[in-house]
């Protein structure tokens, strides 16, 4: 593992998160002030928050149906749990400190939710369980990314032992129980597809179907349940934001995960555009097994909430969620969904940072796009409201890669000032100057 100049400032200390915790550090903590200062907001669990009203939202409609609801695991899990577990190979690039946030070598701010998918298979008094909480990962910087965004997950199991043979009619009879829809199902996909997509070794091709037509069913619920309540709502309020097309319209495509299959995700068409919401598929027998659960089947998903937020309430920039101000925390009411009242919004700034890169890239100080990110968001904070890489070429004679970046600096709430945009800049510029070995332009 290559060792930068940044992480090696913080080795034999501590980093101490909101609430007092204290974690030793090592090579691989990559964690920053700016990310540990989110860690605790609990979007989720405030009622008065579009994150939480999202998910109360969805909670309700499975409410007496045979789910537990988690909302305060932990976001600091072991790589065991977020990676290793779920069959994660050591070469996934989602393991890499250019993507993940280390506490240290053993524990990360989790990546999503399924880090605590064995835990609740294996503890969950119900057949099944949905878990909410803020997920980490380092990312570009614009108006739908941030570093740390919110997923809810949802599972179910059928144990083999406790059905025996009444095992198929079982789900089939679950399955007649749920609800007829008035959605379009635009694109159903094969149940599984031998080569991309192969149905597991330990179950039937019958199970397998039911198990599919369950999950693809409950998630098809869970979609109705915010979209048709948006559309409700909107009408309510006369509101134009949200497109009326009846019904609405959802495909589901194949996917891929370390720990499912097979796998989809499903999109669903709003305002003109197919929205990507959520992945899942049927949980993998080791990865059961591995979490100490034999002989059962089941399903998970995991669906994105920031995203689909910004559109039931029209926010136009993910950065509002995290804001502290009234002007946007007082337009929001617990099981409502009222859509955003823009303030005025401030004139941004630009400033372009150019640089060659050390000629070979693979070099341990090398700079990963995430990480120029970084250096932005903790010297900036919210006051990026974008970084895009807007230039790159290869010198001919020297073979010396060049690039340029440009970063909007805007605040949500003020103007901002010449040289306070300069000094921000400067600043970007001597953290990239002094951690990374490259040569600014
Ligand atoms: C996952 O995170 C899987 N854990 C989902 C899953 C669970 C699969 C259980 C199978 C079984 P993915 O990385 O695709 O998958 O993210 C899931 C959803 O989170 C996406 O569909 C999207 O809605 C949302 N999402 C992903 N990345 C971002 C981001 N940077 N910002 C906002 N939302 C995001
Ligand atoms: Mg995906």
């Amino acid at each position: 593992m290559a060792v930068n100049k940044r992480a090696c400032k913080a080795m034999n200390s501590y980093v101490t998160l909101v609430g007092g915790k204290t974690y030793l550090t090592d090579e691989w903590t990559n964690v920053r002030p700016g990310i540990l200062s989110l860690v605790g907001r609990n979007l989720h669990k405030n009622s008065n928050h579009p994150i939480g009203i999202l998910r109360e939202l969805i909670e309700s409609r499975f409410k007496n149906l045979g789910y537990t609801f988690y909302n305060d695991f932990d976001p600091v899990v072991s790589v065991h749990d977020n990676f290793d577990v779920l069959g994660f190979p050591k070469d996934h690039p989602g393991r890499s400190r250019s993507d993940t946030y280390y506490i240290n070598k053993d524990l990360v701010l989790r990546t999503h939710t399924s880090a605590h998918e064995p835990l609740c298979f294996k503890n969950c008094s119900t057949p099944g369980y949905f878990i909410s909480g803020d997920v980490y990962r380092k990312d570009e910087i614009d108006r739908t990314h941030y570093p740390v965004f919110h997923q809810l997950e949802g599972g179910r199991l059928w144990s083999r032992e406790s059905l025996g043979d009444s095992l198929v009619s079982q789900i089939e009879s679950e399955i007649a129980a749920l609800p007829k829809l008035d959605i379009i199902v635009e694109d159903d996909n094969p149940i599984f597809d031998a080569v991309q997509n192969p149905k597991q070794d330990h179950m039937s091709d019958l199970e397998t179907k039911l198990i599919t037509l369950h999950l693809k069913k409950t998630i098809e619920i869970l979609v109705d349940q915010v979209f048709n309540e948006a559309k409700k709502a909107a009408l309510e309020t006369g509101s134009n934001v949200l497109s009326f097309e009846e019904p609405l319209r959802v495909r589901w495509l194949q996917d891929r995960f370390p720990w499912t299959t097979p796998s989809w995700q499903i999109e669903v068409w709003w305002n003109g555009s197919w929205l990507e919401c959520c992945g899942c598929g049927i949980v993998k027998n080791e990865v059961l097994l591995k979490s100490g659960i034999a002989n059962s089947i089941g399903w998970a998903f995991g669906i994105g909430l920031d995203r689909i937020a910004m559109l039931l309430f029209g926010v136009p920039d993910i950065r509002l969620f995290w804001s502290n101000d009234d002007r946007f925390k007082k337009q929001f009411s617990a099981n409502q969904i009222s859509v955003f009242r823009p303030y005025s919004k401030y004139p941004g700034s630009v400033r372009d940072i150019s640089f060659w890169l050390p000629e070979k890239t693979m070099e341990a100080s090398a700079l990963h796009e995430n990480d120029l990110m970084e250096i932005v968001r903790e010297v900036a904070g919210d006051l990026a409201e974008s970084v895009k890489l807007i230039d790159e070429f290869v010198h001919p004679r020297t073979g010396k890669r060049s690039q340029c970046y440009r970063v909007n600096y805007q605040s949500m709430d003020r103007s901002l000032i010449t040289e306070e945009v300069n000094a921000l800049d400067e600043k970007v510029r001597e953290a990239l100057r002094s951690s990374y070995n490259i040569e600014l332009r």
